[in-house]
C-alpha cells in the first residue's frame, strides 16, 4: 500500500515536472505550519447559487489548487458554516455577495474587475471574491490563488483590480494544416484537430493571466478559414475557451471572395463584396455568438488588400467593420506595411501610409501596430505611430514567440524589452505621454483599447519549447492586464509558481531572467545594429544580401564598409528621426545625444568615431560582442548553481539549452566580428 502511495506520488511529481503545468503547478507548500495557517482561509468554498460554466471552472480550479498546495479537499457549501469560507460570486449570481452592498463599487470596476476582501458574512470570517461579471470572479479567483502560490498573506485582504486594457489577445500564427509560422514549440493546439485536454489547459493558463481573446489562425491567412467546415471547427474551439472568457477571433484573407470562387472582385467599395463579408460574418456569429472579430494583414508582404483596387486601408477596414459591427465585433487592421514605393527607408513607410488615415476608420477598427517600426528586433525605438493617431484606437502588437530572439533555444525574458516600449515617452502631448497611455486610451480619451501578443504555444510538452519561454507568455498576460507592472515583480511571481519559493532560488533565477535580454542584444545587435539576420531569422548573417528585396537584407541596414557602419536616419539620411516628436527628434538626430543602444539605428558613423566611453566605435562593437558571449556563458554557470534545488528533469533541459545558447553566442560573436573586421578593412568579403 505504502509502495503504491509512493509510486503514485512519484508519478505525479514526474508529470508535474515536464513543464506542462506551467505556473499552475500548485506544488504543495513544504512547511506544514504554513499549510495549516493557510487552510484557515479556505475551510469551504461557497460558489454562486446560480452556477455557470465559468463558476464551475472556478470551483474546479480552486479545489485542484487547494488539494495541491494545502493538501486538503475543501467542501462546497451553500453558505458559510464556520470561519474561513471562500465566497465567490457576482451580485446577480450570489445572494451573499448581493447582500454585501458592494454593487456600486463592483459596477465601477466593470465585468472584468473584482474585489478580494476579508470580511464577515453571517457572523463568520470569510474571504469574498466578487465582481459585477463572471469574468471578474474568474480573474479574482486566479489572483487569490497567486497570493497563495507565491506565499503572500491571506489575512486582511482588501484588493480591487480592473484591467487597464480592454482586449488582451494572443495571436496564433497557426496554419490550418497544423504548422505554425514562427512557431518553435511543435504543432498547432487546434489545427487540423484539437486536443481538448490541452485546449482546456491552454484556456486555464491564459485566463489565469487575464487573456480574453485568441486569434486562432495565421495572419497570412488561408481563405479556407472562412468556409463552413473551418467555422464549425472554430465554433468547437470557442466552446472550450468560453468558460474561461476567451473569445475566438479569426484572421481574414482580404481576397477571400475571389479566392473562394464566390465573386470576381475583392473591391471593398463594390456592394457585392460588402454583402459577401456581411453574410460570412452572420454565418460566423450564428455559430459563435461571442466571436470577437477579424484581424487583417493587407497589402503587406505579398498579401492582398484594398490597394489592389486603388482603395485605401481605411476603405478595406471599414467594409469589414460594417460586416461585424451589428454583432459587436471589431476589426484589427495591421499597420505592418512597408511598400518600397512609399519611402526608401523601410522604417518610415507605415507611418507615412497610416497617419493620413487617422479619423477615417470606423469606430470599431483598431490599427494594430508592432512595438517597433521594423519587425520585432531585439531592440527598436518605439513605433512612431504611437502618439501619432489620436483618433484611431491603436492595438499594440508584441511578439511572444522569439522569432529574432533565439527562438526556443535561447533564454531571453522579454518583459524588460516590453517595459522599455510601454514606458517610452512619445512626447505627443508633452512630457509623460507614454506609449502605455497611447495604448490604454488615456492619452487621447479613447474608449477602445487593446494589446496583442504573437503566441509561442504549441504541442511540445512544456508548451513553448523552452521552460523559460513560458515566462514570456506569462509576462505578456500580466502586462496586458496592467502595463504598469514591473518586469522584476512579474518574474518573481512566475518563478515562485514555476520553480520554487526559496529566496536564493528566486534571486538566482530572477537575475538570470532580468539580465538575459541585454545579454542577447550584446551578442546580436550591439549599439542598435539591426536585422543582422537572414534565413530563418535565427543566426546572424551580416553578409545576407537578399536578391528578392533590399529591405530583407542585412547589408541594407548595416551598410558596413571601410567608411563606417549604420543607417543614417537623420536629415542627411532618410530623415526617419522626424517621425518622432521633439525633443526626441533632436536628441536622436545627433550621435552625441543618441543613447548608445540606438546609435547605429539612427546613425552611420566611421569606425573611429569616439564613443561616450572614450573608446572607438569599432572597439565598443568588439567589446559588446565579447561581453555578450561572456554573459551568455555566465547565464549557464549561474544556472548550474541551482543543481539539486529544482527537479532534475527541468534543470537538465534548461542546462542543455543554456549550453547551446553560450555556444551560439560565441559563434555569432566570432562570425560578426570577422565580417565587420573585413568590411572595415575594405575587403570584398565584408562589402555590400
Ligand atoms: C506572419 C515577419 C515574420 C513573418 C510574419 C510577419 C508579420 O516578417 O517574419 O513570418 O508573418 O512578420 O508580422 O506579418
Amino acid at each position: 500500500m505504502a509502495l503504491i502511495a509512493v509510486a503514485a506520488l512519484l508519478a505525479v511529481r514526474l508529470r508535474a515536472e515536464t513543464g506542462y503545468d506551467l505556473w499552475l503547478r500548485y506544488e504543495r507548500l513544504a512547511d506544514p505550519v504554513q499549510r495549516a495557517s493557510n487552510r484557515r482561509f479556505a475551510t469551504a468554498i461557497v460558489p454562486p447559487s446560480r452556477p455557470s460554466p465559468t463558476s464551475d471552472a472556478i470551483e474546479q480550479e480552486l479545489r485542484r489548487a487547494l488539494r495541491g498546495l494545502l493538501d486538503v479537499d475543501v467542501p462546497r457549501v451553500p453558505r458559510p458554516r464556520s470561519d474561513g469560507a471562500l465566497i465567490v460570486g457576482t451580485p446577480s449570481t450570489s445572494p451573499l455577495v448581493a447582500a454585501l452592498g458592494w454593487a456600486d463599487v463592483l459596477a465601477r470596476l466593470g465585468d472584468e474587475g473584482y474585489i478580494i476582501r476579508s470580511t464577515t458574512v453571517g457572523g463568520r470570517a470569510a474571504t469574498v471574491i466578487a465582481s459585477a461579471g463572471e469574468a471578474g470572479i474568474l480573474y479574482g479567483a486566479f489572483h487569490w490563488l497567486r497570493l497563495l502560490q507565491t506565499g503572500q498573506p491571506l489575512a486582511n485582504l482588501d484588493l480591487a483590480e480592473r484591467p487597464r486594457l480592454e482586449r488582451r489577445l494572443l495571436n496564433h500564427w497557426d496554419n490550418l494544416d497544423g504548422s505554425i509560422e514562427r512557431g518553435y514549440a511543435g504543432r498547432s493546439l487546434w489545427w487540423p484537430d484539437r486536443d481538448d485536454r490541452r485546449l482546456g489547459d491552454y484556456a486555464r493558463a491564459s485566463a489565469s493571466i487575464g487573456i480574453n481573446g485568441a486569434v486562432i489562425n495565421n495572419v497570412n491567412a488561408n481563405p479556407q478559414s472562412l468556409t463552413a467546415p473551418f467555422i464549425e471547427k472554430a465554433a468547437r474551439i470557442a466552446d472550450v475557451l468560453r468558460p474561461y472568457r476567451i473569445r475566438v477571433y479569426l484572421a481574414a484573407n482580404f481576397a477571400a471572395p475571389k479566392m473562394l470562387g464566390a465573386l470576381t472582385t475583392n473591391d471593398p467599395l463594390d456592394p457585392a463584396v460588402g454583402r459577401w463579408w456581411k453574410e460570412r460574418a452572420d454565418e460566423i456569429y450564428r455559430l459563435i455568438p461571442d466571436f470577437g472579430g477579424f484581424v487583417v494583414k493587407a497589402n503587406s508582404e505579398g498579401q492582398p488588400g484594398p490597394q489592389d483596387y486603388s482603395r485605401t486601408h481605411a476603405d478595406g477596414a471599414n467594409m469589414l467593420a460594417d460586416a461585424v459591427r451589428p454583432h459587436g465585433g471589431i476589426v484589427m487592421w495591421r499597420a505592418f506595411v512597408y511598400d518600397a514605393d512609399v519611402d526608401p527607408d523601410r522604417v518610415k513607410r507605415a507611418y507615412k501610409e497610416f497617419v493620413p488615415l487617422d479619423g477615417r476608420f470606423r469606430e470599431n477598427v483598431f490599427a494594430q501596430v508592432k512595438n517597433g517600426p521594423l519587425d520585432f528586433q531585439p531592440r527598436e525605438p518605439f513605433h512612431p505611430l504611437f502618439g501619432a493617431m489620436p483618433k484611431t484606437p491603436l492595438m499594440a502588437e508584441l511578439q511572444i514567440t522569439q522569432e529574432y530572439l533565439g527562438q526556443a533555444n535561447h533564454l531571453v525574458y522579454l518583459a524588460p524589452m516590453w517595459k522599455e516600449f510601454l514606458d517610452a515617452d512619445t512626447f505627443a502631448k508633452g512630457p509623460g505621454s507614454l506609449v502605455a497611455k497611447a495604448i490604454d486610451g488615456s492619452l487621447d480619451g479613447k474608449r477602445r483599447t487593446g494589446i496583442a501578443g504573437v503566441a509561442n504555444t504549441g504541442r511540445d510538452v512544456n508548451w513553448s519549447g523552452h521552460d523559460f519561454a513560458a515566462a514570456n507568455w506569462y509576462a505578456f498576460g500580466r502586462l496586458a492586464w496592467d502595463p504598469g507592472l514591473g518586469a522584476g515583480s512579474i518574474a518573481d511571481e512566475w518563478i515562485r509558481m514555476t520553480w520554487g519559493r526559496s529566496p536564493d532560488l528566486v534571486a538566482t533565477i530572477r537575475s538570470i531572467m532580468l539580465d538575459s535580454r541585454e545579454t542577447f542584444v550584446h551578442y546580436t545587435m550591439p549599439l542598435g545594429l539591426h536585422h543582422v539576420i537572414g534565413g530563418d531569422h535565427y543566426a546572424p548573417m551580416p553578409e545576407n544580401t537578399d536578391p528578392r528585396r533590399a529591405d530583407w537584407s542585412a547589408t541594407y541596414y548595416h551598410g558596413a564598409d571601410a567608411s563606417g557602419i549604420g543607417y543614417d536616419r537623420t536629415a542627411r539620411g532618410s530623415g526617419a528621426v522626424d517621425q518622432y516628436r521633439s525633443p526626441l527628434r533632436e536628441q536622436w538626430a545627433d550621435p552625441a545625444t543618441t543613447p548608445d543602444a540606438l546609435l547605429l539605428w539612427f546613425h552611420r558613423l566611421p569606425w573611429d568615431y569616439r564613443m561616450k566611453s572614450g573608446r572607438t566605435l569599432w572597439d565598443e562593437l568588439v567589446l559588446s560582442y565579447r561581453r555578450g558571449a561572456d554573459e551568455a556563458k555566465g547565464l549557464e554557470t549561474r544556472w548550474m548553481t541551482l543543481r539539486g534545488a529544482i527537479d532534475d528533469e527541468r534543470y537538465q533541459a534548461v542546462l542543455a539549452k543554456l549550453r547551446r545558447q553560450s555556444e551560439d553566442a560565441a559563434a555569432w560573436r566570432d562570425k560578426c566580428l570577422r565580417y565587420f573586421q573585413a568590411a572595415r578593412e575594405g575587403s570584398p568579403r565584408g562589402r555590400r
